[in-house]
């Protein structure tokens, strides 16, 4: 019995021993290539304001590839919370729009993210009712390109709350 353990121990030992030695060296270059900008604890905070008219105060965000950037979102307005929310929704170069934000709508017990749309999703701040602030921390992707940004609370994309996070 007790040889039988020992060669089971071994069996799961090993697999996982060599896993991480093949894993080594990719870290390693990452971090050289990396370190200046991962030193710092503060991600710059990109402020946006949305307010009763739909409308977000900023729509094209600069970021470097890889970047650790907080987007920050305040609500301005006064109508409440389930009648007038908003959140930002960074989506991928290639999300058809249309289709997640009918999806959207429909993911209230979510936020308005829906979760079998999830893969699509870059980051998402938390929904924002009258004088709340919301935000979300979240490291750019690596792809240059055009990320849209949008506010999932039904309706409010059709209305133009929307942006684009440019990644170059
Ligand atoms: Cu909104």
């Amino acid at each position: 019995m007790k040889r039988f353990c020992l060669v089971a121990v071994l069996a799961l030992a090993l697999p996982s021993a060599a896993h991480l030695a093949a894993q080594a060296p990719a870290p390693k270059a990452g971090a050289a290539k990396g370190a200046p900008a991962k030193a710092a604890g503060g991600a710059r905070t990109v402020e946006i304001t949305g307010g009763d008219d739909m409308k977000f105060s900023v729509t094209e965000i600069t970021a470097k590839p890889g970047e650790t950037i907080r987007i920050q979102l305040k609500n301005v307005g006064t109508l409440p919370k389930m009648a007038m929310a908003h959140n930002v929704v960074v989506l991928k170069p290639t999300t058809k729009l249309v289709e997640f934000n009918g999806a959207a709508a429909q993911a209230r017990d979510t936020n308005f993210v829906p979760p079998a749309m999830k893969t699509e999703v870059v980051a998402a701040t938390a929904l924002a009712g009258p004088g709340e602030t919301v935000d979300v921390t979240f490291k750019v992707p690596a792809a240059a390109g055009s990320y849209p940004f949008m506010c999932t609370f039904p309706g409010h994309f059709t209305a133009g709350m929307k942006g684009t996070l440019v990644v170059k």
